[in-house]
């Protein structure tokens, strides 16, 4: 089925929105069928992705996915929406820049305003050996075609003009890693594009349906158990973020994952005056503005694994404490919420995806602190796993089987921040 949604003028958008009419719903409910070809467990970003290219590049529609709230309610809906893909290793960097490639187009692709500046990305350098793995990264990402590069104070200060770059700074910065192509997006609407171009294509979307178990017989995966009741599926996949150890479980199948909650912060908006994403490591914190105005700010994950997705007085006062080391002029600024995202972490801070042990039982999960910025990316690719049965070349490095033969790959130096 074709994406049938209009195409509306401004001005036909404006009449729309004027005329009182309710808008159509961008997906629809649907009773819980017996049975399914493909039952996706969890709908965020990654799950829904799945679910639309499934349908979409391989006209696999009998499809469901399965969410224990609303869809975009996990992870999806608390991140920091930084996208990138100025990773460290050759595997990473080509897997993040397929995904930024797709997401370049995803406007287009999904007829939905999902609002991606692509307003460049910087990694700050307090130290020498940080400016050493700037170094690093810049030359492996040049080597792998991605636009990334080491920059000095002057040029950061005409970039950010409110930081500081002075040698007096309490930790003064040395250069930063600078890259182009990164930026923020609006998350909500990537997960609404991609519910709505999933429900145009037949895949069935159920909300507050959670799974209690996943029925396998003879290493075979043969289905779902649910709150409402039990599905059929040849095909389960687990694409979870915060349960996915939890889930996996279910089937029989381990994972090497613990799970941590990452914090984060939004501020009153304010005129617009911060262009690029800016990360400092040292001092464990990014920040970014949106479109509104908002300054969006993050840290590493906290200190010791838990499934607590609220925020602490301690987050915020290390926060704002190292936010005013980089911008002091920032000092009046109200925060306005706070919240946490809970992030399941691997040994090498890479992902696990592909196929399992259990025949029929696929897993996407294992997403730390870097899995918005891998939605559109995994979704493709788990969708041409499941429908070929083979792993596709781009997720092969990220296979369960890695920790058992030792073929790790190793992000951690640009995962995310601090860790
Ligand atoms: O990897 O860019 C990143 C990131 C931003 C926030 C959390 N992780």
């Amino acid at each position: 089925m074709k994406n049938e949604t209009p195409r509306y003028s401004a001005f036909s958008l404006a009449r729309r929105g004027l005329s009182g009419k309710p808008w159509p719903p961008a997906w629809r409910a649907h009773e819980l069928r017996p049975s399914y070809d493909v039952v996706i467990i969890g709908g965020g970003v990654h799950g829904l992705a799945t679910a639309h290219y499934l349908a979409a590049n391989h006209d696999i529609t009998n499809v469901a996915v399965l969410d224990k709230g609303y869809i975009g309610g996990g992870g999806s809906g608390r991140n920091t929406a930084i996208l990138r893909s100025n990773y460290l290793t050759p595997e990473g960097i080509a897997f993040y820049d397929r995904s930024l490639t797709l997401y370049r187009h995803l406007a287009a692709d999904l007829n939905f305003n999902v609002m991606f500046s692509q307003r460049g990305h910087m990694t700050l350098a307090h130290n020498d050996s940080s400016l050493r793995t700037m170094r690093w990264r810049a030359e492996v990402n040049k080597l792998c075609g991605v636009d990334s590069d080491v920059i000095d104070p002057n040029e950061i200060a005409k970039l950010v003009p409110r930081m500081d770059v002075s040698s007096e700074a309490r930790y003064p910065i040395l250069g930063a890693l600078w890259h182009p192509p990164g930026g923020i997006i609006r998350h909500d609407a990537v997960v609404w594009g991609y519910a709505r171009g999933a429900d145009r294509r037949g895949v069935h979307i159920h909300q507050n349906t959670e799974v209690v178990g996943v029925d396998a017989i003879d290493d075979r995966v043969t289905g779902v158990r649910t709150s409402r009741g039990p599905v059929s599926a040849s095909v389960v996949v687990n694409c979870t973020a915060g349960w996915s150890s939890l889930v996996s479980d279910m089937a029989g199948v381990e994972m090497p994952v613990q799970t941590f909650p990452l914090q984060a912060a939004v501020t009153e908006p304010v005129q617009p005056f911060l262009d690029p994403v800016v990360v400092s490591g040292t001092l464990h914190v990014y920040v970014s503005q949106t479109d509104r105005g908002e300054l969006v700010f993050g840290a590493s994950v906290d200190p010791f694994p838990s499934y607590s997705t609220g925020g602490s007085l301690e987050f915020i006062e290390g926060l704002a404490g190292h936010v005013l080391q980089l911008m002091p002029s920032l000092h009046r600024l109200r925060l306005l919420r706070q919240w946490a995202g809970l992030c399941d972490m691997t040994p090498d801070y890479s992902p696990i995806m592909g196929l399992t042990p259990v025949d029929g039982f696929y897993v996407d999960v294992g997403w730390g602190t870097y899995g918005f910025k891998a939605g559109p990316v995994s979704g493709e690719q788990m969708a041409a796993c499941i429908a070929t049965g083979r792993t596709p070349e781009l997720i092969a490095p990220f296979s369960l089987s890695r920790f058992a033969d030792g073929h790790l790959v190793g992000e951690k130096g640009a995962a995310a921040v601090g860790h």
